[in-house]
């Protein structure tokens, strides 16, 4: 078995940023539309009005303070309420493609790869552009890469379950240099229009590079020492866009063909989970969660991340984050799998050579994944 660091990393930001004051009003002319549009239902009970949302509330409710996006005009105009994308050609790089590379690209220079020496490519999303070919062939095209690349989804987890597939690939000797990407187009299967879960996303992509410690040259490595998943059937986060809809004739809007979740039940019965997770999973190595120098948890709730470190080494963490946790959900609210790895990206150029950190992820499934590092 040969020994796996994680060399590199790499982030593309989106353009655009939308404040929870943008979002909110946008949100609020959306429900006052509506309500003047339906005010005779309203008026005989037949329908509920809808109530305004309030960046109090998000802010509070969530810890999420903004929010990047790919296209921002769509999302706040008040009679869309979505993003305003243009169809490509099948010529044309597609828009996940797009920002998978320019993530990529970024990765592979910051482990002094080219891309060439990338042997595997893991496109790993929440949501797919299309069924096929997969994104990642067309990735591998793009980039110049060899060997072979294959989607996989496992929504928020999706990152971690990567890794753990790129760690066992590159340590069996299967693949030497393997590219994990997530391009998180959240903005496209977000409900805009429900106020209960209209600020909770955003866009990103993240890249690592995943590669046999005796070729990696990069200054910046990180000792893969142990990977951990594990998932439990639950209908409290879902989303019924697929295939079928249309075999079965039912409704392409409707609410449940996009993101909806049980926000409260989620937290309560994942919050729990993770730490349990990641205490085990620290325990296979014989290390006590006091001993991590730091947590890069997945990013969905600042509440979530606060139990989970109190939990883990009975810390309290402050709204802004902390130096074992970082936050960054407050600028790029949840970016589905992406959010423990912009963590990552950002938050580690302060750690010594025999640092322990521990890479987490949580949500739908339920799924959750950890990845213990240790920088070299
Ligand atoms: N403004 C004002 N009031 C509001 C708003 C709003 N925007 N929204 C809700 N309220 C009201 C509610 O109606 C409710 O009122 P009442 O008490 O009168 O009924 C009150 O505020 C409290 O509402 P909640 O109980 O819903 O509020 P919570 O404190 O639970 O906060 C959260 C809601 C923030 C959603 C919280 O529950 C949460 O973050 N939970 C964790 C969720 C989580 O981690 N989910 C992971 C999902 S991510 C994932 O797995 C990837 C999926 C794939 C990606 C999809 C991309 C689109």
């Amino acid at each position: 078995m040969h020994s796996v660091v994680i060399s590199g990393t790499g982030l593309y930001q989106p353009p655009h940023i939308i404040s929870n004051a943008e979002l909110v009003a946008a949100f609020n002319a959306y429900a006052d539309l509506q309500n003047a549009q339906h005010a005779d239902e309203i008026a005989a009970g037949t329908r509920a009005p809808l109530t305004h949302s309030s960046v109090e509330f998000i802010e509070k409710a969530s810890g999420i303070k903004q929010r990047y996006v790919i296209e921002k005009d769509g999302v706040l105009d008040p009679t869309r309420m979505y993003p305003r994308f243009q169809e490509r050609s099948d010529e044309q790089l597609s828009l996940m493609a797009e920002i998978a590379v320019d993530a990529a690209r970024k990765a592979i220079a910051a482990a002094g790869k080219q891309p060439a020496d990338v042997d595997a490519i893991f496109c790993a999303s929440a949501n797919m552009q299309r069924p096929y070919p997969a994104m990642a062939v067309e990735i591998q095209q793009a980039l110049g890469a060899s060997g072979y690349g294959f989607d996989m989804n496992v929504a928020c987890s999706s990152a971690t379950f990567a890794i753990e597939q790129a760690y066992n690939a590159v340590r069996s000797g299967a693949s030497k240099c393997v590219l994990v990407v997530n391009p998180e187009i959240t903005s496209a299967h977000l409900e805009w229009k429900d106020r209960d879960c209209h600020f909770i996303f955003g866009d990103v992509c993240t890249a690592l590079i995943i590669e046999r410690a005796d070729t990696a040259t990069s200054a910046d490595q990180w000792e893969i020492l142990g990977t951990k998943l594990v998932t439990q059937f639950s209908n409290a986060i879902r989303n019924n866009f697929g295939f079928m809809n249309r075999a079965e004739d039912s409704d392409p809007n409707a609410r449940d063909k996009t993101f909806k979740q049980e926000g409260r039940k989620v937290f309560k019965e994942v919050v729990p989970m993770a730490a349990a997770h990641i205490e085990a999973h620290l325990g296979t190595l014989e290390t006590a969660p006091s001993s991590v120098r730091r947590f890069w948890l997945h990013q969905a709730n600042l509440g979530m991340n606060q139990l989970i470190i109190k939990k883990l080494i009975g810390e309290s963490m402050g709204a802004s984050g902390s130096d074992v946790a970082p936050l960054i959900l407050d600028t790029y609210a949840n970016t589905a799998s992406a959010g423990s790895i912009i963590a990552f990206h950002e938050h580690r150029g302060d750690l010594k050579a025999g640092d322990l950190g521990v890479i987490c992820s949580f949500g739908a499934g339920y799924s959750i994944g950890s990845v213990i590092v240790k920088k070299r």
